[in-house]
């Protein structure tokens, strides 16, 4: 019944979205016309090519040092990070270094190899201990695993059940150091039996589970969400970055560098991150990126969940008359709009990376991500009025666990450099005559009385921005922490993310310690003409039975066009 009632949802979500897009058609041909003879888009490729790293890659697992750990073990190149130097004092620099991440699966343990792309240093190799998350090499080879188990092969080739990608996403038992990629199977009616099963790549093994399913997963009879397409991903580390230029009548609007999802910075990654952003040639953000996702559970019924943020999961973006000027970037043609499984209720897609379109007066990046069963869609749309509206959409595919009222956490992190490094913040209310000034560093949350929002202003001029929440970036709870963090920015040379608060370094999927945890970069710093951070976070309730947000919402199909975000308005520019 619940499959039956989904299928017609989804019917009736296609018309009314055809009758929309018919009404609008009409009223923006002429508007679209005059941008289009106005507004022009560029992107030049920055950073290495994926050439690049395929020849890093190479190198590094031929290196001395890789083969005196690997040599005569089963291993597979999980990972590929790049190591960021953020230099303030001049604009983001192309990547030098990176990092692979190998798991070695007869000794059951993580390396990461260091070096840089010119081959000019000697590849250095440590362990690490945490799990990488598979990439779709592993999975696949899971799956062949599970095909040829005596009780799942007859039902994956008639297709009673059919494979996806499940949270979390691999399981150690307790008492064991064996790595097991989790493999969930959804049921196509009641001959098949939704469940959630693990694998081991080293003794090619199936784990079954009494209750259906490894701990924080679960499988039950009902499902929700819309059916996986099981389309290849973006691994992480895959190349594309490109600088951006929005240009009106000549002369530049919007000015910044763009790095697609797989490429992003942050333990987990961080989505489509923005950098050196400048609107009419002055400098608005330095940085603007999504380094921490998390899920939790009504109940811990599933999870809690730490996400991530660099498998670009397939989306549509029309092809024709579209331009790819750069990996994993796509310019679409005047008129052409990107379409993501929020939008189009269809998992399936032909493009994976960074859509750019013109849309009613905005420049919109858009993107699709996947994390296990979740389908996250991150949007930046830059205004020619200077307005930002960074906005995050939340859906899955077919699974047991998002049946259960569950709040997602959206944590944005925004470098300003208001036309300087050094600004001011004030706190800003409505039925208060004056700013408040912020001196020190604090956390605190929403007030949607007084629409209670920042305003950041360079520190040796006028020039502002004011970072708006809005009434549907919901209601902070406990394990969400808060609504705002103002800290000062940190850079410690050579530091990691941790070092240098780009995220909490927490990781998917480690039991209850999935929230955010950065109160303790609060520590009573000053923020007076200071270089200062912003972390924003927008709370999510994802539910069945209610609407709270979007009247086009469904608990079942879990589609609605994008969901929460704040506006960062210009004044005085
Ligand atoms: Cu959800």
């Amino acid at each position: 019944m619940k499959k039956f009632s989904q299928v017609f949802f989804g019917l009736c979500l296609g018309f009314i979205l055809i009758v929309n897009l018919a009404a609008a058609g009409e009223k923006t041909l002429k508007r679209s016309k005059r941008v289009q003879d106005s507004t022009q888009i560029t992107v030049v490729p920055w950073g290495p090519s994926q050439e690049t790293v395929n020849a890093a890659k190479l190198r590094v697992e031929r290196s001395k040092a890789v083969q005196s750990e690997l040599s005569g073990t089963r291993y597979r190149l999980l990972e590929f990070n790049y190591v960021e130097n953020d230099d303030k004092s001049q604009p983001a620099q192309v990547p030098t270094r990176f990092q692979a991440v190998f798991y070695d699966y007869t000794n059951d343990r993580t390396l990461v190899a260091e070096g840089d792309f010119a081959g000019s240093e000697t590849i250095s190799v440590s362990r690490a201990f945490y799990q990488p998350l598979p990439n779709d090499e592993e999975f696949n080879e899971a799956v062949q695993i599970l095909q040829r188990d005596k009780n799942f092969s007859g039902q994956l080739r008639n297709e009673t059940v059919k494979a996806f990608r499940p949270m979390p996403p691999t399981t150690v038992l307790d008492g064991t150091t064996e790595r097991l990629v989790n493999i969930g199977l959804n049921a196509r009616d009641n001959s098949g039996k939704n469940e959630v099963v693990s694998v081991s790549l080293k003794n090619g093994w199936v784990i079954r589970y009494d209750k259906g399913s490894p701990e924080t997963s679960l499988a039950a009879p009902t499902s929700c969400g819309v059916s996986s397409a099981n389309q290849p991903t973006s691994s992480r580390g895959t190349a594309g970055q490109a600088q951006l230029t929005v240009s009106q009548g000549g002369s530049p609007l919007w000015e910044m560098l763009v790095i697609r999802p797989s490429a992003s910075s942050g333990s987990s990654a961080s989505g489509i991150e923005v950098r050196d952003v400048k609107y009419k040639g002055k400098s608005v953000l330095k940085r603007g990126h999504v380094p921490i996702l998390n899920v939790e559970y009504a109940g811990n019924q599933c999870g809690p969940y730490r996400d991530w943020q660099y498998q670009e999961d397939m989306f549509d973006a029309p092809a024709t008359g579209a331009t790819d000027p750069a990996e994993g970037i796509r310019i679409l043609a005047s008129g052409q709009i990107a379409q993501t499984v929020l939008d189009n209720g269809t998992d399936t897609g032909n493009f994976r990376g960074v859509a750019i379109y013109t849309q009613n007066k905005e420049t919109v990046l858009v993107t699709e991500l996947q994390a296990g069963w979740y389908r996250y869609i991150m949007e930046w749309r830059f205004a020619d009025d200077g307005t930002i509206r960074p906005r995050y959409g939340f859906g899955a595919i077919n699974n047991s666990c998002v049946c259960f009222v569950h709040n997602h956490h959206a944590y944005w992190r925004f470098d300003f450099d208001i036309v300087n490094t050094n600004n001011k913040i004030f706190q800003v209310e409505r039925g208060r005559k004056f700013l408040q000034p912020i001196l020190t560093e604090r956390f605190q949350n929403k007030n949607i009385q007084t629409n209670r929002s920042l305003l950041i202003q360079n520190s040796t001029g006028d020039e502002a921005y004011m970072l708006v929440p809005n009434i549907t970036d919901g209601i902070v709870d406990t394990f969400g922490a808060h609504d705002f963090w103002v800290l000062r920015y940190k850079s410690v040379p050579g530091g990691s993310f941790v070092q240098n608060e780009i995220d909490d370094g927490r990781f998917c999927c480690g039991g209850n310690s999935q929230g955010i945890a950065i109160d303790s970069w609060v520590n009573n710093e000053s923020v007076a003409n200071q270089d200062i951070v912003v972390w924003y976070g927008a709370h999510f309730i994802h539910s069945d039975d209610t609407n709270l947000i979007s009247p086009d919402r469904s608990g079942e199909i879990l589609t609605s066009s994008y969901v929460v975000g704040p506006d960062i308005r210009p004044v005085r520019w």
